[in-house]
C-alpha cells in the first residue's frame, strides 16, 4: 500500500560491524496506528524506521512522522529525569528528591487554600499513551482533583455533546466506513495531513482513491481546498462556521423531496419531525449566500447523498473548533440517519473494538437524575461558563489563575499538553502561570507550557513502555487490535507514567511521598473497575464475582487493565464462558495485529440512553437554533481565520524534530491572491495579522487554495520563548496562533473554542 505524500523515511547512522534487531510496532503517534519495523542497533540506538508491510491494519502504509520516532527517543533534549525548578534554574532530581518537592508543593496549597485551589489539564497524547489515558481517571477518582481543563474543549467538545445527548454517552461516537460507502463527504478535516481523527484508518487517502475507483464520489467541503481534495471529485469552499446551515439546508430538500428513509434506524429514533420542521426556514437559498455555496448544488449534494446507493458525512474538527460546533456536529449524524446510512455498512458505524474501553459500559456520570445528559450543573468562578461534561472552556483557565478571591486557584498538574501554545487566550496564560504557587508538569520536554512548572516529571520514552491504543480502536473502520511490547528497556528506577500518576495522587490523599505504595494503589484501582463492570447489567460479565474476576486478570498497570477491557469485551472469553474468546495474552501472540473484519451493526445494544431510544431532536440543541437563524442575516465583510496542519507537524511537540522542520518554513499565512492584493501583503514578505485579542508577524504565502476572505495559519508553533529547551525547535520558532484567539469565542453548548472563524485583520508587517 502506499505511503503518504511527502514520503521519507529517516534513516539513522549505518555501520555494518554491530548486531541489529528489528522490532515490530504501533506507532504511537496519531490515530492511524500504523505498523512499524524498527531496526536497533546495538541494543540502544535505532537506526532505521520502515513500515511494516505484514501489519494486518496499516498494510505497510506509514507517514514521515512515524519513521521518526527514534529522533525523539534519542532526542538530547527529551528529559530522563525529573527536574525541579528554583527561580529561573533548573537541576535534575532524584525521583524521591522530585516526589517529596510535589509533597512539599502540594502541602503548602492545600494547608492554606484547600484542595479546590488545584486543578488538572489533560493535553491531547493522553489518547495515545494507555499509562496515562487508563490512569487519569484513577489520578481523578483518588485525588479529588477534577481535570476541568483540557484539549477537549478546543477539539472534539460539540461531538461529545452529540454523543452524550443522542447516544447517552459521549464517548460512543460513530465512524464513516469507508470501505464500503459509494459517497463521502468530508466536512471540515484534512486527512492529507490529519491522517484521519474520530475516525482511525490508516491511509484515508488511498481509501478515497478507492471510493472513486469503484465508481464513487467524494466531495470535501472546506474553506481550504486541501490536500485532501487531489483525491476527491470536487471541492465546495464553504465559509467557517456555516456548515450547521448546510446541514439543515441538506434536511431541508430531504424533507421537501421527500428523501427520508431511516431504514432499519426507524425502529429506534423518535423526533424526526421536530428536526424538519426545525430545518423548516433553512432553504438551500437562505443559507446559500451565507455558507457561499449555491442553493442547486445544496439542492444536488442532498439528492446525492439520498439517492447514493449507500453514503456518509464525516465531519471533524472544522466543524467542532467553530461557532456553532455542537449544531454541525449533531447535524452530520442527523443527516446520515435520514439517508438511513446509520449504523449499516457504508454509512455510519460504531466499531466493536477487541479492546471495549469503559467509556462504552458504565452509564456516564455526567448524567442528570433523569439518566439523561445535564449540563450547566455548575458555572465557572470568574466568566460563570457552565459546565458541559464536566469540563469549561480551556480559556477559562487564565482567569481563575490570575483572578483574586475565594476559589482561585493555586495548583496545576498538567498532563501530556502545551496549553501555552495550543489554548485561546494563551498571552493571558504564560501570564498567569508564574503565579500558582505548585504547578507540577508530567511531560517529557521542558517546553511553553513545562517552563513555568515547579516540577517536571518526565514519561518513559515512547519506545520504552508497552502500547495499545484502547480507546482509539473505539472509532476504527474495522474491529482490529494490535498491542507491541516496550522495545527499550526504562532507565533504571524510571516510575512508568501510571506509577507517577498514582503517586501524586497519593500525595493528594494525605500520604508522604516515601510511603506510597503504587502497587495497592493500583489493586484498589483495579478492583474498583472490575466492580462496576460486573455491576452494569449490559456487561457479559455481569454478576460475575468481583475477586474471582481479579484473582484471574495477572500483571499489573495498563496491561492488566487491557486485559479486563479485551476479556470483558465483545470478543473477550469472558472469563471462561466464550472460551474461543481473546485474552491480552491471545492478542500477544500475533505482533503484527489481529483484524476481526469490517464493522457491523451495534445498534441499539450500544444505546445508553434511558429509554435506550435516540432522541434525534434533543431539546437542548433546538435551542441554539435562533442564533444559527441570527447568523443567516449576518454580513462578514472582513477577514477571517482559520487553522491548518500539516503531515510533518503533530501539534505542537514535535518541532524539535530536525528532519521533520528541516526546508520550506510551514509556519505561514495562507491568503488568496485578491485578498493579498487588498491588504497589500505579497509572497515571502511578512504580514502583521491581528485580531482582537493579540496579533503576529508572519511570512505570507499568497495561493488560491485559500477561498476569499478566509486566511489561514498553522497552531502549536511559537517556540522562540525564553527558558525552554528545545534546542531544534527554537532554529524553526515560526508564530503562536493562538495568540489572536480570543477566550471568550466558544460555542456555547459545548463550551469549545471557536479557533476557525476568528475576525482578523491583515497589514503589511513593519
Ligand atoms: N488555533 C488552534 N488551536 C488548537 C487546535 C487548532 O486546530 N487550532 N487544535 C487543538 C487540538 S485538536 C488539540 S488536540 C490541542 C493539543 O493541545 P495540547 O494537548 O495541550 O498540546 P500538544 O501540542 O499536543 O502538547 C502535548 C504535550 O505532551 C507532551 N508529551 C508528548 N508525548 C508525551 C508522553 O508520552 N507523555 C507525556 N507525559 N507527555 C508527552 C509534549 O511534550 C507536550 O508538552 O491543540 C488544540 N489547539
Ligand atoms: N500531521 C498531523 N496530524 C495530526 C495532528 C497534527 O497536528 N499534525 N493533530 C491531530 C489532532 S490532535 C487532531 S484533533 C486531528 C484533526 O484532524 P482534522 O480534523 O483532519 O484537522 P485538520 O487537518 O486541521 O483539518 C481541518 C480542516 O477544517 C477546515 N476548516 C476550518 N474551519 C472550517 C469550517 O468552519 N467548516 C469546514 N467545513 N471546514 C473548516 C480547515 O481549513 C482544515 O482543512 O489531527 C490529528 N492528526
Ligand atoms: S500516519 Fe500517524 S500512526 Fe502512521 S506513521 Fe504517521 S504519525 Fe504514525
Ligand atoms: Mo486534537
Amino acid at each position: 500500500m502506499a505511503i503518504a505524500e511527502d514520503e521519507t523515511t529517516s534513516d539513522q547512522t549505518t555501520s555494518d560491524q554491530t548486531t541489529t534487531e528489528t522490532h515490530t510496532r504501533t506507532c504511537p503517534l496519531c490515530e492511524a496506528m500504523c505498523g512499524l519495523r524498527i531496526t536497533v542497533e546495538a541494543g540502544q540506538q535505532v537506526k532505521l524506521i520502515r513500515a511494516n508491510q505484514d501489519d494486518v491494519w496499516s498494510k505497510g502504509y506509514l507517514c514521515p512522522k512515524g519513521t521518526t520516532l527514534g529522533h525523539m527517543h534519542h532526542d538530547p533534549d527529551r528529559l530522563t529525569m525529573p527536574m525541579i525548578r528554583t527561580g529561573d534554574s533548573w537541576r535534575e532530581a532524584t525521583w524521591p528528591e522530585a516526589f517529596a518537592e510535589c509533597e512539599r508543593l502540594i502541602r503548602g496549597v492545600v494547608e492554606t487554600h484547600g484542595k479546590e485551589a488545584f486543578t488538572a489539564y489533560i493535553g491531547n497524547p493522553t489518547v495515545h499513551n494507555y499509562s496515562l489515558s487508563r490512569y487519569v481517571g484513577a489520578f481523578t477518582g483518588m485525588s479529588g482533583i477534577s481535570p476541568i481543563y483540557s484539549a477537549g474543549t478546543v477539539d472534539q467538545w460539540p461531538k461529545n455533546v452529540s454523543s452524550a445527548l443522542l447516544y447517552g454517552n459521549p464517548w460512543v461516537i460513530p465512524t464513516p466506513d469507508l470501505d464500503r460507502t459509494d459517497m463521502l463527504v468530508i466536512m471540515g478535516a484534512n486527512p492529507q495531513a490529519s491522517q484521519g481523527s474520530l475516525l482511525a484508518a490508516a491511509d484515508v487517502l488511498g481509501r478515497c482513491d478507492a471510493i472513486r475507483e469503484r465508481g464513487g464520489t467524494v466531495v470535501v467541503v472546506d474553506p481550504r481546498r486541501t490536500g485532501t481534495v487531489d483525491h476527491a471529485d470536487e471541492w465546495l469552499p464553504i465559509r467557517p462556521g456555516t456548515d450547521a446551515a448546510l446541514l439543515l439546508a441538506v434536511i431541508n430538500v430531504f424533507a421537501a423531496d421527500e428523501l427520508i428513509d431511516l431504514g432499519r434506524m426507524a425502529e429506534f429514533v423518535d423526533g424526526v419531525d421536530v428536526v424538519v420542521a426545525a430545518a423548516a426556514d433553512f432553504t438551500p437559498e437562505a443559507v446559500a449566500e451565507t455558507c457561499a455555496i449555491p442553493a442547486d448544488r445544496i439542492r444536488r449534494l442532498a439528492h446525492q447523498l439520498a439517492e447514493a446507493p449507500t453514503s456518509v458525512v464525516y465531519g471533524r474538527i472544522g466543524t467542532c473548533n467553530q461557532e456553532f460546533g455542537s449544531l454541525a456536529s449533531w447535524l452530520v449524524d442527523v443527516v446520515n440517519m435520514l439517508t438511513g446510512n446509520f449504523d449499516r455498512p457504508g454509512g455510519l458505524m460504531f466499531s466493536s473494538p477487541m479492546t471495549e474501553p469503559l467509556a462504552h459500559l458504565p452509564r456516564p456520570s455526567q448524567n442528570g437524575p433523569d439518566g439523561r445528559a445535564a449540563f450547566g450543573r455548575w458555572t465557572s468562578r470568574v466568566r460563570g461558563a457552565p459546565e458541559v461534561l464536566g469540563q469549561v472552556p480551556v480559556s477559562c483557565m487564565a482567569e481563575e489563575i490570575d483572578t483574586p478571591g475565594e476559589g482561585q486557584l493555586h495548583g496545576l498538574i498538567t498532563i501530556a499538553g502545551n496549553p501555552v501554545l495550543s489554548a485561546p487566550e494563551s498571552a493571558r496564560l504564560a501570564q498567569a502561570l508564574p503565579m500558582l504557587d505548585c504547578m507540577i508538569s508530567i511531560d517529557n520536554w521542558l517546553n511553553e507550557t513545562t517552563k513555568h512548572a515547579h516540577v517536571i516529571l518526565p514519561g518513559q520514552g515512547h519506545l520504552e513502555q508497552s502500547h495499545c491504543d484502547e480507546m482509539i480502536w473505539s472509532w476504527a473502520i474495522r474491529n482490529a487490535a494490535k498491542w507491541s511490547p516496550a522495545l527499550f528497556p526504562p532507565p533504571d528506577d524510571h516510575p512508568r507514567e501510571w506509577e507517577v500518576l498514582l503517586t501524586v495522587a497519593g500525595l493528594f490523599m494525605g500520604a508522604a511521598a516515601d510511603e506510597i505504595d503504587t502497587a495497592l494503589l493500583d489493586d484498589l484501582f483495579f478492583g474498583g473497575v472490575v466492580g462496576t463492570v460486573v455491576a452494569e447489567p449490559t456487561s457479559p460479565i455481569h454478576g460475575r464475582d468481583q475477586a474471582e474476576i481479579v484473582a484471574a486478570t495477572p500483571g499489573r498497570g495498563p496491561d492488566r487493565l487491557a486485559d479486563f477491557s479485551i476479556r470483558r469485551g465483545v470478543h473477550g472469553d469472558h472469563y471462561g464462558a466464550n472460551p474461543d474468546g481473546w485474552t491480552l495474552a491471545r492478542l500477544q501472540e500475533h505482533p503484527d495485529g489481529v483484524d476481526l473484519g469490517p464493522l457491523e451493526s451495534r445498534l441499539p445494544e450500544l444505546l445508553q440512553t434511558p429509554d435506550g431510544r435516540i432522541d434525534i431532536a434533543p431539546a437542548y440543541l433546538l435551542a441554539d437554533l435562533p442564533r444559527l437563524r441570527a447568523r443567516l442575516g449576518r454580513s462578514e465583510d472582513g477577514l477571517v481565520l482559520v487553522s491548518r496542519r500539516h503531515l510533518r507537524s503533530n501539534n505542537s511537540w514535535m518541532h524539535n524534530i530536525k528532519v521533520l522542520v528541516k526546508g520550506k518554513d510551514r509556519c505561514t499565512l495562507m491568503i488568496h491572491p485578491d485578498d493579498a492584493e487588498a491588504a497589500g501583503v505579497t509572497a515571502g514578505a511578512k504580514a502583521r495579522v491581528s485580531s482582537e485579542s493579540g496579533e503576529v508577524e508572519i511570512p505570507v504565502e499568497v495561493t488560491d487554495e485559500m477561498m476569499p476572505g478566509v486566511v489561514s495559519l498553522p497552531h502549536g508553533w511559537g517556540h522562540d520563548v525564553e527558558g525552554t529547551r528545545l534546542s531544534v525547535a527554537r532554529e524553526h520558532a515560526g508564530v503562536n496562533s493562538n495568540l489572536l484567539a480570543p477566550g471568550h469565542l466558544v460555542d456555547p453548548l459545548s463550551g469549545n473554542a471557536i479557533v476557525n472563524g476568528i475576525p482578523v485583520e491583515v497589514t503589511p508587517a513593519g
